[in-house]
């Protein structure tokens, strides 16, 4: 679906320019473009998942600069046609290429995962439209479009500022509005633990939304547990759903393990899967290592991939038999300030 909403897009602004920008030529300087991926709010909560911009004209020669403006990883990559999209995120081209490479199309080029400050270079020889994707983000791409300098180009540089910021300012205001929604949205947890077992706390382990524009996707996650810090009694039971389409979290107790993909407990414990699918553990002392793995929304189906189990797992249970104070964390989004604290009362 997503290869052929790019290619209609391309064939109608290949017309679109050919009639708009057909009868002017001009010759430019080689320019090096600017751009940002990602962008947060001031605590680090939100975050917007997205290259701003997201599509850019350029010329053949002309390169990107990109500059990381997230406390939350991204790569900056360009695929070849036929390859296939990596699971490992250090992996993608592989492992990754230095800046200031060009990309033509014919071989890959990828940042490894970058933060805060950092920036990648690429350069664009030959003209063409190339999809960028972020290799940590599936759901984040967008389109460089590269044409041969006789043509003029439709954008400048101040122009995809603006738009940089404008798209930013939306994804994050997106973001608060729906932090508003979550926080109130107590039905679904209150169904669930009626169905499940009659004490439970519910508790959202981060909100997200995806926004489209033509040259691709963009989404903002709220990036904290909300209502994280929960109150209950020895016996009962709190579960995490994760409702951001795009990113996984964990809900780790104790140490972060050395495999924060897959869910483990220690000493002495077992991460066990409740009839429904959800994962459940139980938590009888502090000295407790509890780590979910993997917490995310159910994927996607996509046409010509062979139907898959019904994976992730999309809710996390722990069930607390003695009074105390239990901290945690997401183990991917600590560093962004993503943590939570169950208080378990006699
Ligand atoms: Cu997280």
């Amino acid at each position: 679906m997503k290869v052929r909403k790019i290619f209609q897009s391309h064939i109608l602004l290949t017309a679109l320019l050919t009639v708009l920008l057909g009868l002017s030529h001009s010759v430019q300087a080689q320019q090096d473009w600017h751009a940002s991926v990602g962008g947060q709010s001031a605590d680090m909560s939100k975050q917007a998942v997205a290259f701003l911009p997201n599509e850019i004209w350029i010329h053949a020669g002309d390169s990107i600069t990109w500059t990381f403006a997230s406390g939350d990883i991204h790569t900056v990559t360009f695929l070849t046609v036929g390859q296939v999209y990596p699971f490992d995120q250090s992996n993608g081209c592989p492992p990754t290429t230095p800046s200031g490479l060009p990309f033509d199309g014919s071989s890959c080029v990828s940042s490894a995962p970058l933060t805060l400050g950092q920036t990648y270079q690429v350069i664009f020889p030959q003209s063409g439209n190339y999809e960028i994707v972020c290799l940590v983000h599936g759901q984040m791409f967008g389109t460089i479009h590269v044409l041969d300098p006789a043509l003029p180009l439709p954008y400048d540089q101040a122009f995809y500022d603006e738009e940089a910021k404008e798209q930013l300012k939306a994804l994050l205001e997106d973001a608060d509005r729906h932090q508003h929604h979550a926080e109130h949205q107590h039905s679904i947890g209150d169904m669930l633990a009626a169905k499940v077992t009659p004490r439970t706390r519910a508790v959202t382990a981060g909100v997200g939304e995806i926004a489209a524009t033509a040259g691709g996707q963009q989404s903002f996650s709220l990036v904290r547990f909300i209502n994280g810090t929960v109150t209950i009694h020895a016996g009962d039971t709190v579960e995490w759903t994760n409702l951001d389409p795009e990113i996984g979290h964990t809900i780790t107790f104790g140490t972060v393990p050395q495999d924060q993909i897959d869910p483990s407990c220690s000493p002495n414990c077992v991460v066990s899967t409740d009839p429904d699918g959800a994962l459940h553990a139980t938590i009888i002392s502090k000295e407790q290592n509890v780590h979910s793995g993997l917490i995310a929304a159910l994927l996607e189906d996509e046409p010509g991939v062979p139907q898959g189990p019904v994976s992730p797992p999309t809710r996390f249970r722990i069930t607390f038999t003695t009074p105390g104070t239990y901290p945690y964390v997401c183990a991917f989004h600590d560093n962004l300030g993503m943590d939570g604290t169950v208080i378990v009362l006699p």
